[in-house]
C-alpha cells in the first residue's frame, strides 16, 4: 500500500493516460484556458465482489492514505454496489467512487468465466503498492470478452482492463472561466470529442445538488490471446456541485446519474 496519497494519484493518472489519449485533449482544454492545474472532483474504480478482490480490498488502499467511506449506492438492474470515499483531512483531494459487480446475481456461466479469470491472479498482488493501477492479471480471448459483454458491460470492461481508474473528473467548481456543465460540454464537443448522451448530456440538476456529464470512452487496443482489438477504455467526467441547505457543498453522488455515467464505457 502507498503511504503517500499524491504518489498514488500520480500513478493512477499515468495508467489512465496510457489507455485514454483523449484525456490529454480534455486536460489541455481546461489547463490552457485556466492557466492553472485542473482540480479533480473524483476518480472511479471497478471490481468483482469476489473474496479478496472486492470493493473493500480496493478501498483498503485509500483507507491507508486517510480516506473513509461516506456513502453507498445500489444499482439494481446493473447488479452493482458502490461506495464513495472522502479524505478525512484534506477536502481538496479527489473523492473516490468504487463499485463491484454482484456476481451471485449473474448467470452461472458469467460467474464461472469470471472465477476462472480471477483464479489466475496471485492474491498477494492485491495488497501491493501498484495494485490499483496494475491492469489485468489474466489472459482472455476476444470471444470470452464478447460473451461477457452480452450480459454485463461492467463485467466485460473489468475482464479486459483489470485494475485502473476508469475516469478522472474535472471539478467545474474550481474552473474560473466555465460557469456551467453546459459551457464545458460545448468546449469539449468543439474540441472534437463525443459526450455520453445516456440520460441526456447533463445528468442531475441543482435540485439533487450535482450536475455531471462525461465523454464516451476512447477506443483503445487491448491484447486478447487471439489478437489485439480496439475496445472502449476510459473516459473523462465533468461535475458541478451545489450547496446543501447548511451552505457547504454536497459531497455525495446521485445514484440515478451514476447509473448513466457507467454507460460511458459501453461498446457501441
Ligand atoms: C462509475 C460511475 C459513477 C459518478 O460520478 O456518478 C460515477 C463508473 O463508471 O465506474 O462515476
Ligand atoms: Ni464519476
Amino acid at each position: 500500500m502507498h503511504t503517500n496519497v499524491n504518489t498514488l494519484f500520480e500513478k493512477l493518472w499515468e495508467s489512465y493516460l496510457a489507455v485514454t489519449p483523449s484525456a490529454v485533449t480534455v486536460h489541455d482544454l481546461f489547463d490552457k484556458t485556466q492557466g492553472q492545474e485542473v482540480v479533480n472532483d473524483h476518480i472511479a474504480l471497478r471490481t468483482f465482489n469476489l473474496p479478496g478482490i472486492g470493493l473493500s480490498a480496493l478501498a483498503a488502499h485509500f483507507e491507508a492514505v486517510g480516506y473513509k467511506a461516506c456513502g453507498e449506492y445500489h444499482f439494481v438492474s446493473k447488479k452493482l454496489y458502490a461506495k464513495h470515499f472522502e479524505h478525512t483531512e484534506n477536502p481538496d483531494l479527489p473523492k473516490v467512487f468504487i463499485s463491484e459487480l454482484l456476481l451471485e446475481q449473474c448467470s452461472e456461466s458469467l460467474q464461472e468465466t469470471v472465477r476462472s479469470l480471477v483464479a489466475n491472479m496471485d492474491k498477494d498482488t492485491v495488497t501491493q503498492d501498484n495494485f490499483l493501477y496494475s491492469g489485468r492479471h489474466w489472459d482472455i480471448d476476444y470471444s470470452t470478452y464478447q460473451r461477457l459483454l452480452q450480459e454485463s458491460e461492467f463485467a466485460a470492461w473489468v475482464a479486459a482492463w483489470g485494475y485502473r481508474a476508469n475516469h478522472f473528473t474535472v471539478s467545474n467548481n474550481h474552473l474560473s472561466q466555465f460557469d456551467s456543465i453546459e459551457q464545458i460540454n460545448q468546449a469539449v464537443k468543439a474540441a472534437g470529442l463525443s459526450l455520453n448522451t445516456a440520460g441526456g448530456e447533463i445528468k442531475g440538476s441543482a435540485d439533487v445538488m450535482l450536475e455531471q456529464s462525461s465523454t464516451l470512452a476512447d477506443k483503445h487496443p487491448v491484447a486478447f490471446t487471439d489478437g489485439e482489438r480496439d475496445i472502449p477504455s476510459c473516459f473523462y467526467e465533468f461535475a458541478k456541485r451545489y450547496p446543501k441547505p447548511d451552505g457547504s457543498l454536497f459531497t455525495g453522488f446521485v445514484a440515478e446519474s451514476a447509473d448513466k455515467i457507467f454507460e460511458s464505457t459501453n461498446a457501441r
